[in-house]
């Protein structure tokens, strides 16, 4: 397997102390690598990071000795695209050993086993969104060939990942996912991925049918849109990144995407980040399974598979649904108590360390000023060529894209690194919805502390979201199908 780029340490920094001469160096601290991620607000692709993870050996044909006999659900899709997006809910599934699943793809004709009714020229395979626990029961060791700590996240590795591995044009389709952001690693061969900034969402048309817990789906298919019927998706800003073995993608919060890939066989390994705003986003999810649920089953109480992902086990009963939204709501209300004390003596520290350098400063103004103006410097651009920006593709029309090599992540450098500066952007605070500002209303109507058991009836949900102002929002929303 080839390795990432420059993995001996030529574009790293020089060896350090301690270090071996000639030996390889990571790029970043993983304090530095998780300031990185916790401030960065645009993808970008880190570079020499992972070259001694055991990991990078994890061809389809380790995993198929690693895991022999074991049987994996493989999501089957058609390679001929139509205009509406391949969701999972239209796919067709077989479990089949990873050796099964290697043959196959050597495009053999008139083979038996469970892909025997897949024609290798017209499918694609794709065993998806695999937690490691459940693929390596019995193989916990392997968990530590992943190290996540290398970026700031001591004690992750494989228990908290999931494993995807794929054939040529297996893809996932657009859509965003509600917690956290995301770290990618690239394993074997090449994955396309298109991205889309949160600010772009109503470019995208979501939907959250078929419904998936932490997943807002796009309607449109963004590799051959209908723009007719989806006529602002023209004003999406497409950044696109050709993901290779041995990069890890880092995906910001909220960001749309669509993955495929582009060699004939893709593994890659990820671990979605938990972040402080998963609090309010696991209220939001809350309050969107119970409407799903209710008005779904309402419409039609026998048949879930119509709109329920794969994914979901089933839907779930008004009470449970009730009883997952006043959790939510208790989680959030004790982390928002917990937060702010610990804001309290943070301010309290910091304003005694403001104080501090105050004092510093008195008589050292010039060198002072120097040193800041050095450091503001390097805070706005953390790109180099160990961290590369995915940066916005010129939009062409749809039949035109496809050429596999459009961007491996290092033709965005500029020699000067002049148009970094402009392209990094840092958090900002989001701020709650109008619905979200009425459910913690609603709460907050019901006294100052943590709420107990069960707070929210579903006539608190009703007053939150059915009422005169919402309901005005939702008449001005342009229909789309
Ligand atoms: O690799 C893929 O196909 C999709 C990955 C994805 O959606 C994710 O990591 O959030």
């Amino acid at each position: 397997m080839a390795a990432g780029p420059g993995a001996t340490s030529d574009t790293g920094p020089a060896a350090g102390a301690g270090q071996e001469a000639g030996e390889p160096v990571k790029p970043f601290t993983p304090e530095k690598a998780k300031e990185i991620i916790m401030s960065l607000e645009q993808p970008a692709v880190f570079c020499n990071m992972v070259f001694d993870w055991p990991a990078q050996h994890w061809t389809a044909e380790h995993l198929s000795e690693v895991l022999p006999g074991k049987r994996i659900r493989f999501r089957m899709g058609l390679k001929s695209t139509d205009t509406a997006p391949q969701f999972e809910t239209a796919c067709s599934y077989t479990e089949a050993t990873l050796e099964e699943f290697l043959t196959w793809n050597c495009g053999q004709p008139r083979i038996s086993g469970p892909f025997r009714d897949y024609d290798h020229s017209k499918f694609w395979a794709y065993a998806d969104y695999k937690y490691f626990v459940n693929l390596f029961e019995d193989k916990t060791d392997i968990f530590q060939d992943v190290m996540w700590s290398d970026f700031g996240f001591p004690g992750r590795n494989g228990r908290e990942s999931t494993l995807w591995i794929g054939s040529l044009g297996a893809h996932t389709p657009c859509h965003l996912d509600s917690y956290g952001c995301n770290l990618v690693f690239q394993v074997q061969g090449r994955k396309r991925w298109h991205l889309f900034p949160p600010e772009d969402t109503p470019f995208l048309y979501p939907t959250r049918i078929p419904y998936e817990e932490s997943s807002v789906f796009s309607k449109v298919n963004v590799v051959n849109p209908d723009l007719k019927r989806f006529p602002q998706f023209r004003k999406a800003r497409r950044h696109m990144v050709a993901l290779s073995p041995g990069q890890v993608l880092f995906v910001p919060r909220h960001w749309w995407h669509y993955v495929e890939s582009i060699d004939p066989v893709t593994v890659s390994v990820n671990s979605w980040i938990e972040l402080e705003e998963d609090h309010q986003a696991r209220v939001e999810e809350a309050i969107t399974r119970t409407l799903v649920c209710a008005l779904k089953t309402a419409e039609d109480p026998h048949n879930t598979r119509a709109w329920l992902n794969p994914t979901e086990v089933e839907e779930t009963s008004h009470e449970v649904n009730c009883r997952y939204l006043n959790g939510a709501v208790s989680a959030f209300f004790n982390h928002y108590r917990t937060s702010k004390v610990i804001e309290m003596q943070a301010l309290r520290t910091n304003g005694e360390e403001l104080n501090v350098h105050n004092h510093m400063e008195v008589g050292q103004t010039g060198r002072q000023n120097l040193t800041l103006e050095t450091v503001k410097q390097e805070a706005a651009s953390p790109f180099g060529p160990d961290l590369v920006p995915v940066i916005q593709s010129p939009e062409e029309a749809p039949s035109e894209r496809g050429g596999i090599f459009e961007s491996d992540g290092k033709d965005f450098l500029g020699k000067d690194g002049e148009h970094f500066g402009k392209l990094h952007n840092t958090k900002r605070q989001r701020r709650m919805s109008r619905s979200e500002n009425a459910i913690v209303e609603q709460v907050a109507s019901h006294g100052t502390t943590a709420p107990s058991q069960t707070l929210i009836s579903t006539d608190d949900l009703l007053d939150c979201l059915v009422n005169p102002q919402e309901t005005d929002v939702l008449t001005s929303f342009p229909p789309t199908t």
